[in-house]
C-alpha cells in the first residue's frame, strides 16, 4: 500500500501495524488477506478525506473506525466491539455466556475467571462503562453488570477478554452500574434492584416485607471486590458518578416497597437517592456498619433519614440517570412522567449540611415528552432523551430549560426526531465524559418492527446513528442487533491500546504455566504427556500448521486435559483446538496458552483438529487420540 494514499486516514498505530501485518502474513501464504488496492478503495479514501467535514457514516472498505463502540449484549450475557460510525461489529467478547469460538466457559482459564459461578453459562448484560482517570475514559478496563446472576464482570482492554468475574452478595439483581470518574475509577459503582430481606436465610416470609432491601454497592475496581454495600429504600434503577468524586446518585422507584405492580406505582413521587462517599467511607473505618449472610462485607445503613444519602423527590419511577459532561447536573429521567429532573450538583454539599430541602436542589424539571428513559449530551449544552411511547429522541437545551423554569419565555425543545421505535439508551460519543464531542448519537431503539426483512416471530433490535454535528439530529443508519443492547458507550481510538500478540507472561494463563512448570514442562519448547493416576495432560505447541503432538494415548475414563500453545508471532493467526465428539473447542491466540480438560469416555480413535482457519494447510492440522478400552 501507498504511503501517500493512507495519509489521510493515518490512524495512529492501527495503519502502520496494518501494513507490515499484510507485508508478513503474505510471505507466509497465510490465506486470502491482502486485498489488491481497487478503484473503490481509492475513492472511499476521498470519501474520508470529506468525512473530516462532512461527518459522514461512511467508513470505505479498508478505512478504519474513528470510536470503538462497546455494546452490551443483553440477554447473551456478552459484550460486543463496534466500529462507529460504521457501525460494523468487530469482535464478541463473551462474559457471562457460554462461547464455542472461543471456549469460553469450556476453557480452565475462562473457569477460573467465572468463578464460583463458572457453571452458570447465562447472563443480562446491560450497561458497559469504561474506566476513567480525571473524568476521562483510560483505556483500561470496560466493567459490566449482569442482573439475572447478580454479577460485575471486568473485561481488560488490552486483550479484549473478561479477566474477573464477581458475584455480588447480599444483593438481588445488579442492574444500574457506572464507574467512579474523579479523581480515577477507584470505584465502580451499581444498583442491586431488587429488594431481599437482609438475611435472605429461608426464615423470612413472603408477607412480612419489613426486612427485605435494596443495595448500593461500592465496588474496588482493581481488586474486584464489594468495598461496601449501602441499604436504602426502595428499588434502585439507574446510577452515576459526579465529576467532583463526592457523590453518587441512583434513581430508585418503588418508594411504597410494594411488593406487586399494583402497589409500585400508588405513590406519586419517588426518589433520587444521592451517596456522598466520604461519609460512607468514614462510616466504614468508624466501623459503624453491620454484615448480613454470613459474609463479611460491611453494609452501611443508608436509609431515609441517615447521613450517608439524602432522598431527593422526584415524579414517580423514575429510570436513567446521567451526569451532564460539565459537572453540573445529575438527570434523572420520568418515566411516567414527561419530565427529566434536573439535580444541581453544586447545591448537594447545602443538602447534606440540611441547608436546603431536597426539593431545592432540583433546578429544573422540563417536560420533555412522553416516556423518557435516559439522556445524553453533547459539547453545546444539549440533552437527548429518548422518549420510549412517542419513538423519540428529544434535543433539548439545558440552560433555556433551566431559564424557563426560572419564568423565562423560551422554548427549550430544539428538535424531535423519530426513531424506530421505542428507544431505550442512547449514548453520544464520549458523551459520559469531559471529552463529550457532540458528533455522534446511538438511539438503542427496542423495537425494529418493518425497518429490515423479517426474519420470523423474533425480530432484532435497531441501534440507530444519528449525526448530531450539526443544529439538526440526523438519522443516518440502522443497525440490526441481536438480543438486546439496552446500552453502549463510544471511546475515541486513540484512547485504545490493543495487544497484536499475547504477551508470553500474561496473567490471564499464568496458572496454566505454572502447572506445566509443575510437571517439569516449558509449554514454549516441549511436546509431552503426563500420566498424574487417572489424570493425563498433554502438552503441545502449535505453529501453522501443525500440533507439536500429533498423536497419544489415554485409557477409558482419564480425566484430560490439552494444554497449547500458538508458537506463531503472526497477528491473526489463531490456532484452535477441537477435540471430535467430546464437546470441548477453543481458541488459542498468537502467543497463548489454553488449555481445556474433558473426559475420554469413547473408546478408539479420536480425532482432534484446529477449528481456526490458520493456513493453507490448516484442514491438515490435527491429530488422533487412541482411547484404550
Ligand atoms: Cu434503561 Cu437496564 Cu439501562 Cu434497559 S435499562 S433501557
Ligand atoms: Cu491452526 Cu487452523
Amino acid at each position: 500500500m501507498n504511503e501517500d494514499d493512507k495519509s489521510s486516514n493515518s490512524v495512529e498505530l492501527q495503519d502502520e501495524g496494518r501494513r507490515k501485518f499484510f507485508g508478513k502474513t503474505a510471505l507466509l501464504g497465510a490465506g486470502a488477506v491482502v486485498a489488491p488496492m481497487t478503484a473503490a478503495m481509492f475513492s472511499s479514501m476521498a470519501q474520508a478525506q470529506r468525512n473530516k467535514i462532512e461527518n459522514s457514516p461512511h467508513v470505505g472498505p479498508g478505512d478504519l473506525d474513528e470510536y470503538y463502540g462497546f455494546w452490551s449484549g443483553g440477554q447473551s450475557g456478552e459484550v460486543r466491539i463496534l466500529g462507529v460510525p460504521s457501525m460494523r461489529e468487530l469482535m464478541r467478547i463473551p462474559v457471562f455466556n457460554m462461547d464455542s469460538a472461543t471456549g469460553w466457559g469450556l476453557t480452565n482459564e475462562s473457569k477460573r475467571i467465572k468463578g464460583e459461578s463458572a457453571h452458570i453459562h447465562t447472563g443480562d448484560t446491560h450497561h458497559p462503562h469504561m474506566s476513567m482517570t480525571d473524568g476521562r475514559y483510560n483505556g483500561k478496563y470496560v466493567f459490566i453488570n449482569d442482573k439475572a446472576n447478580t454479577r460485575v464482570a471486568r473485561i481488560r482492554c488490552d486483550i479484549m477478554k473478561t479477566d474477573k468475574i464477581l458475584t455480588v452478595p447480599n444483593a438481588h439483581a445488579i442492574h444500574g452500574l457506572r464507574v467512579q470518574k474523579v479523581p480515577y475509577t477507584k470505584y465502580v459503582i451499581c444498583n442491586g434492584e431488587y429488594e431481599i430481606p437482609m438475611n435472605n436465610d429461608g426464615k423470612a416470609s413472603l408477607e412480612d416485607v419489613s426486612t427485605y432491601r435494596s443495595l448500593f454497592n461500592v465496588i474496588d475496581a482493581e481488586k474486584m471486590e464489594v468495598a461496601f454495600q449501602v441499604m436504602v429504600d426502595g428499588n434502585l434503577d439507574n446510577t452515576d458518578a459526579d465529576y467532583d468524586g463526592k457523590y453518587f446518585a441512583s434513581t430508585c422507584y418503588n418508594s411504597e416497597m410494594g411488593m406487586t405492580l399494583g402497589e409500585m406505582i400508588t405513590a406519586e413521587r419517588d426518589h433520587v437517592v444521592v451517596f456522598s462517599l466520604a461519609r460512607c467511607e468514614a462510616a466504614v473505618k468508624a466501623g459503624n456498619f453491620k454484615t448480613y449472610n454470613g459474609n463479611d462485607v460491611p453494609v452501611l445503613d443508608g436509609r431515609k433519614g441517615s447521613a450517608l444519602t439524602r432522598y431527593i423527590p422526584v415524579p414517580k419511577s423514575p429510570h436513567g440517570l446521567n451526569t451532564s459532561p460539565n459537572g453540573e447536573y445529575f438527570m434523572a429521567a420520568g418515566k411516567l412522567s414527561p419530565t427529566v429532573s434536573i439535580i444541581s450538583i453544586k447545591k448537594l454539599d447545602d443538602l447534606f449540611n440540611d441547608k436546603i430541602k431536597p426539593r431545592d436542589a432540583i433546578i429544573a424539571e422540563p417536560e420533555v415528552g412522553l416516556g423518557p428513559l435516559h439522556t445524553a449530551f453533547d459539547n453545546k449544552g444539549n440533552a437527548y432523551t429518548t422518549l420510549f411511547l412517542d419513538s423519540q429522541i428529544a434535543k433539548w437545551n439545558v440552560q433555556d430549560a433551566i431559564d424557563a423554569h426560572n419564568g423565562k419565555k423560551v422554548n427549550y425543545i430544539r428538535q424531535k426526531l423519530d426513531v424506530h421505535y421505542q428507544p431505550g439508551h442512547n449514548h453520544t460519543s464520549l458523551g459520559e465524559t469531559r471529552d463529550a464531542d457532540g458528533k455522534w448519537l446511538v438511539s438503542l431503539s427496542k423495537f425494529s418492527k418493518d425497518r429490515f426483512l423479517p426474519v420470523g416471530p423474533l425480530r432484532p433490535e435497531n441501534d440507530q446513528l444519528i449525526d448530531i454535528s450539526g443544529d439538526e439530529m440526523k438519522l443516518v443508519h440502522d443497525g440490526p442487533a441481536f438480543a438486546e443492547p439496552h446500552d453502549c458507550i463510544m471511546v475515541h481510538r486513540s484512547t485504545m491500546k490493543p495487544f497484536k500478540l499475547w504477551p508470553r507472561d500474561d496473567p490471564f494463563f499464568a496458572e496454566t504455566i505454572a502447572m506445566a512448570k509443575k510437571d517439569g514442562v516449558d509449554v514454549y519448547i516441549d511436546n509431552k504427556v503426563i500420566r498424574d493416576g487417572k489424570k493425563v495432560r498433554v502438552y503441545m505447541t502449535s505453529i501453522a500448521p501443525i500440533f507439536g503432538i500429533t498423536e497419544f494415548k489415554v485409557k477409558l475414563g482419564d480425566e484430560v486435559t490439552v494444554v497449547v500453545t500458538n508458537l506463531d508471532q503472526v497477528e491473526d493467526v489463531t490456532h484452535g483446538f477441537c477435540m471430535t465428539n467430546h464437546g470441548v473447542q477453543m481458541e488459542i491466540g498468537p502467543q497463548a496458552t489454553a488449555s481445556i480438560t474433558f473426559i475420554a469416555d469413547k473408546p478408539g480413535v479420536q480425532w482432534y483438529y484446529c477449528n481456526w482457519f490458520c493456513h493453507a494447510l490448516h484442514m491438515e492440522m490435527r491429530g488422533r487420540m487412541l482411547v484404550q478400552a
